[in-house]
């Protein structure tokens, strides 16, 4: 299997400059070397172009979604250079750049297959709208977006469709979700393991479950991993950290298991910031987690 490493140079999703370093951060700590010497072939295709727009015009295209066109164009890019990637039957590891990629990533990927699962690791559901939203963060609505809630122009990004079914959803590891998120969260039939019952049942459990559940649905998954699903005390470098999280040992054990499960099929890294990071503590964090993924993959 060949790995296609696709940058997504972008932060207006967070509305906070520093995770657009993120993908070159990761190419300097050598990424592509690391995943090389697992045995693969890996395809560097470079960065999606994303455009400069100055933050006083933040709001020059909704009077309550921030950067919206360039969000959509770069996700636009990023979905069809993921189905390209995917259809060629290569791996996407997409590297953020803000969780607003996960519009293009799941996009891209579900045009390809059709019944496609994904998995949310996030300390944040990512289920707001438009309506719901406290902030007009962008990168906190991808969720609700891919299985059909919110504005139009983010629901049918790339293809003129719904992207994922509700129940192919898994959230794990939530624990700071907005009150509209919530509501959307129980109306739903996303299968939700919130950080609580991570806790309660421990993830080995939380790990059989998904996969269990997921199994008999779909026909591949996309993972989407948030480095705020880790404890803020081990991630400085990530843009809206929330305490009471995973260890960086729960999120390895989780990634390498859905890595050997056969299943997943393209990952999403996101939300490392390179410029609130301490002694590149989060971007080492990060090789670890993604060289030990690779490790597993199946
Ligand atoms: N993320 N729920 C908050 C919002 O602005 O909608 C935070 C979102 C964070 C999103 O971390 O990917
Ligand atoms: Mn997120
Ligand atoms: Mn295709
Ligand atoms: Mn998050």
């Amino acid at each position: 299997m060949k790995i296609n490493v696709i940058g997504m140079p972008i932060h207006y999703g967070a509305d906070k400059e520093g995770c657009d370093f993120a993908p070159n951060k990761l190419r300097e700590m050598n990424i592509q070397k690391t995943i090389e010497n697992l045995g693969y072939e890996v395809e560097d295709l470079g960065d999606i172009d994303v455009v400069k727009v100055s933050s006083e015009d933040k709001f020059q295209d909704h009077p309550k979604m921030k950067y919206l066109n360039a969000i959509l164009d770069a996700n636009t890019k990023l979905a069809e250079m993921v189905h390209q990637s995917i259809s060629k039957g290569n791996f996407p590891l997409i590297l953020g750049g803000d969780h607003c990629l996960g519009l293009g990533s799941i996009a891209g990927v579900s045009t390809h297959i059709e019944k496609l699962g994904v998995i949310w690791i996030d300390a944040h559901g990512d289920l707001n709208t438009l309506e719901t939203s406290p902030t007009g963060n962008i990168h906190g609505m991808p969720l609700a977006a891919s299985m059909g809630l919110g504005h139009e122009s983010l629901v049918n990004i790339y293809k003129d469709r719904i992207k994922i079914k509700e129940d192919y959803i898994v959230h794990i590891a939530g624990r700071d979700l907005d009150e509209g998120e919530i509501e959307i969260l129980n109306q739903s039939k996303i299968k939700a393991f919130p950080m609580e019952m991570v806790k309660k049942v421990g993830m080995t459990k939380i790990i059989e479950e998904t996969l269990q559940y997921l199994k008999s649905r779909v026909d591949g998954i996309h993972v989407s991993f948030d480095l705020d699903a880790i404890d803020s005390r081990y991630v400085p470098g990530t843009g809206t950290k929330v305490d009471n999280g995973i260890t960086v040992e729960e999120a390895r054990q989780l990634l390498t298991a859905l890595a050997s499960s056969g299943m997943m099929v393209s990952l999403d890294f996101v939300e490392l910031n390179p410029l609130l990071d301490v002694n590149d503590t989060t971007a080492k964090i990060s090789v670890d987690l993604l060289t030990d993924i690779f490790k597993n993959l199946k």
